[in-house]
């Protein structure tokens, strides 16, 4: 039997999961696919976020290894774990990359942050320098 204040909240949730799937004017068309894909981590990554992580020997990548942003958008990207990482956008490890507010972080420890905008469109790949060529991963920037 449902009493009344479970089927309120029964209620609240079917409206939340609704709305989510009605406002997403900004939202990647890749968000739809992982929601029915299963995921290796235990919390989500955040939207504007992309994670360096490591899984055990060489597990190291980003997550996700690929992403789309609208122009004028800020990436933050984060390192989850014990191993460094650095995240270095284009070719050279030290050449500035047009379109981007920054495109090296340097060295990255657990839970430091390095945060991107992008102010053009394009398509911006990206590595880490201790951990090329398997973690790498491209951002695109699409006109609003
Ligand atoms: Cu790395």
């Amino acid at each position: 039997m449902l009493s009344p204040m479970r089927a309120a909240f029964v209620l609240a949730a079917l409206t939340l999961v609704l709305a989510a799937g009605c406002a997403a004017p900004g939202s990647t068309p890749a968000s739809s696919a992982a929601a029915s894909s299963t995921s290796l981590s235990a919390t989500a990554v955040p939207a504007n976020e992309v994670q360096a992580i490591a899984d055990g020997h060489h597990g190291e990548r980003f997550d996700p290894s690929e992403r789309t942003v609208a122009v004028g958008a800020t990436l933050t990207f984060r390192v989850v774990g014990s191993t460094p990482h650095t995240v270095d956008f284009g070719d050279s490890n030290t050449a500035n990359v047009d379109g981007l507010s920054a495109s090296h972080s340097g060295n990255l420890n657990d839970g430091q942050t390095f945060a991107v905008t992008f102010t053009k469109a394009g398509t911006y790949p990206f590595h880490c320098q201790y951990h090329i060529p398997g973690m790498t991963g491209t951002i695109t920037a699409t006109a609003q």
